[in-house]
């Protein structure tokens, strides 16, 4: 196990002893041990563990190094597994609600009895959870509004999350003998943040192989529907999949039908009507019309013969239209006007700059970041850590900022690294949209993000008006995360958007497409008339560990759904470019 991972299990096993309600110093011994882990460098820690060494470092007694050392060898811990099967996974699933931790669930277990997401919405509906020590109106209604926001996200899933279940299937799916053609369609396939089901599409010379595979796959718990050419099948996470087998002739139309989305399909069949066309997932067809007798699909001399989707475009006198941008949002129009974008690619990006390491709450060090860095192929690499109001993610104060910079200064000097490593900062706006550092600190830095962190409750007028002082500021380079939103799981704070993006663009501020899969903020739908007007994006991936550079990915796709090109894109820039735009942003 690496590192991170055995330092989630630390974590967990923290929780866990929470949850049972042991004893403090016992609790707070692996969460200190798993935040002391991550300080510990991957190479370090092998060594430290076959010297026999680990004990020596500081937080690390005898009965921490055992279980560090069973699960960097093993991969396994059997104390683990054991504490897990012991608590009532009622209560572990409690901890999903925004507002409960370890504490809390044990007083409501302990006080009410309450083992699952159901008692606690009857004991709040009842009133009794108000009632506690602990508690009250407020907390009771927010955790009432938990448990519905819970059951209404509940039926979708993070588009990152999905595709990684999705490229395994296709991957399946191509393996198969009889399998010609496989993709993924729908939502997927348009990028789209979350994600409702996953659609398959096969093309194969025999169907019962292929039908065969899908509804027996490794993960699938429930077959909902199964047919001679489809099937749909529900994973363990409450995934769903849908599976459609055509020929191959009819391939192209149904990847097309299928991949959506309705108003992009809607629009496409009324354009091919237009021209006298039946558009479908079978086929693309003379109309029938009165008079005219009916036409079968099945005959093959009247249907249009397409291998690709740009050749079922061009058939309807259109350029290839990328699935991002089906959305039904003026791409036809687009591509008939031979107007449409080309769009930013994952292999244009050349760095990023909001990115954490574990001086504040990142999980890996500057030097284990940067080396992560120069293995994707990047040039440069920023660093925002946070600032000092951010207590709880450990923020920076002046001096470590100030030793901070120090060390990124030597680690360039050190030419240890290809990458060049930017020094930044993560800082807050504050309440009145006052920056966090004094200018004179802000100054020595290459590069500064702004973001809000706290007060989220703000009116939209107060906030935006927050925001907008921050972006005046002088020395802000960019706005992190607008709106703050975790999709799935909270809704962002309000905010004027096109106010923002005006004072970004009238203040030469970017703002950030933050690539972590479960923020893509600034969302898509803002995108393309904001760059239209100006307005320069940052894909950042806000990464907290080495793993997380890699959501670029997910920001590359959001950045395609808002019609972005690589020019609009400041991180598509060399380094000798973004250095000459970094020194252009400091002399405002
Ligand atoms: P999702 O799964 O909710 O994230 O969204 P999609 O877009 O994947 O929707 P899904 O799985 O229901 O269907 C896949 C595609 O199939 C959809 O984007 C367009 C096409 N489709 C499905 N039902 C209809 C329909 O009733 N009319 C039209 N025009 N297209 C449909
Ligand atoms: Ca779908
Ligand atoms: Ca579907
Ligand atoms: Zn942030």
């Amino acid at each position: 196990m690496t590192k991170n991972e055995i330092a989630d299990v630390l974590g967990e096993i923290g929780v866990l002893l929470e949850l049972k309600g042991e004893n403090p110093f016992k609790i707070r011994a692996y969460q200190s041990g798993a935040k002391a882990l991550e300080a510990i460098e991957e190479a370090e820690l092998a060594r430290l563990i076959s010297e026999e060494k680990l004990g020596t470092v500081k937080g690390f007694g005898d009965a921490l190094v055992q279980k560090v050392r069973e699960l960097h060898t093993t991969g396994r811990l059997e104390f683990f597994e054991k504490l897990k099967a012991s608590i009532e996974p009622g209560l572990v699933e409690l901890l999903q609600i925004p507002g409960l931790g370890p504490k809390k669930i044990k007083g409501l277990h302990d006080k009410l009895g309450i083992a699952s997401i159901a008692a606690l919405n009857e004991a709040c509906v009842a009133g009794r959870v108000a009632e506690l020590e602990g508690f009250g109106e407020k907390t009771q209604e927010k955790l009432l509004v938990g448990i519905k926001n819970r059951e209404a996200y509940g039926r979708r899933h993070l588009w990152w999350d999905a595709r990684e279940v999705a490229e395994l299937i296709v991957a399946g799916l191509r393996a198969l003998k009889s399998v010609t053609r496989a993709e993924a369609a729908g939502s997927l396939r348009r990028g789209l943040e979350t994600v409702g089901d996953l659609d398959f599409i096969v093309a194969a010379t025999e169907v019962g192989p292929v039908v065969g595979w899908f509804t027996t796959m490794a993960g699938v718990k429930e077959v909902t529907a199964k047919g001679e050419t489809k099937a749909s099948v529900r994973f363990e996470s409450g995934l769903q999949a849908d599976l459609r087998i055509v020929p191959e002739d009819q391939f192209v139309f149904a990847l097309h039908h299928f991949t959506g989305s309705k108003d992009h399909n809607v629009q496409m069949r009324q354009r091919a009507l237009a021209r006298g066309l039946s558009l479908s997932e079978w086929g693309l067809v003379p109309a029938e019309g009165e008079g005219t007798a009916k036409i079968k699909a099945e005959d093959k001399r009247l249907r249009t013969q397409a291998t690709t989707e740009a050749e079922l475009f061009a058939a309807l006198g259109l350029g290839f239209i990328a699935p991002e941008l089906r959305e039904g949002l003026g791409e036809i129009e687009a591509a008939e006007a031979g107007e449409l974008p080309r769009l930013i690619e994952a292999k244009d990006l050349r760095g990023a700059f909001h990115n954490h390491t574990t001086a504040s709450d990142g999980r890996n060090t500057l030097n284990e970041m940067t080396a992560a860095a120069e293995a994707l192929g990047w040039e440069y690499l920023g660093i925002a850590d946070h600032s000092k109001s951010s207590y709880q993610a450990n923020g920076l104060s002046e001096e470590r900022l100030l030793a901070q910079i120090d060390e990124i200064k030597a680690l360039n000097e050190s030419k240890r690294f290809k990458t060049r490593v930017f020094a930044g900062t993560e800082c807050d706006i504050l309440t009145d949209g006052r920056l966090d550092y004094e200018d004179a600190l802000l100054e020595k830095l290459d590069y500064v993000v702004v973001s809000v962190h706290n007060a989220f409750t703000q009116d939209e007028a107060t906030m935006t008006a927050r925001i907008i002082r921050a972006i005046e500021h002088p020395r802000t380079t960019m706005l992190g995360h607008l709106t703050g939103r975790l999709l799935l799981r909270r809704d962002g704070y309000q905010v004027n958007a096109g106010r923002i993006i005006d004072a970004a663009i009238a203040n030469s501020v970017a703002i950030e497409l933050n690539a972590s899969p479960w923020r893509l903020d600034m969302d898509w739908r803002h995108w393309r008339k904001a760059a239209e007007r100006g307005l320069l994006c940052a894909i950042n991936p806000d990464a907290h560990e080495t793993a997380g550079l890699e959501h670029v990915r997910a920001g590359i796709n959001a950045a395609r759904k808002g019609w972005l090109t690589k020019d609009q894109v400041i991180t598509t820039r060399s380094l000798s470019e973004i250095v000459t735009w970094l020194r252009a942003r400091r002399a405002k």
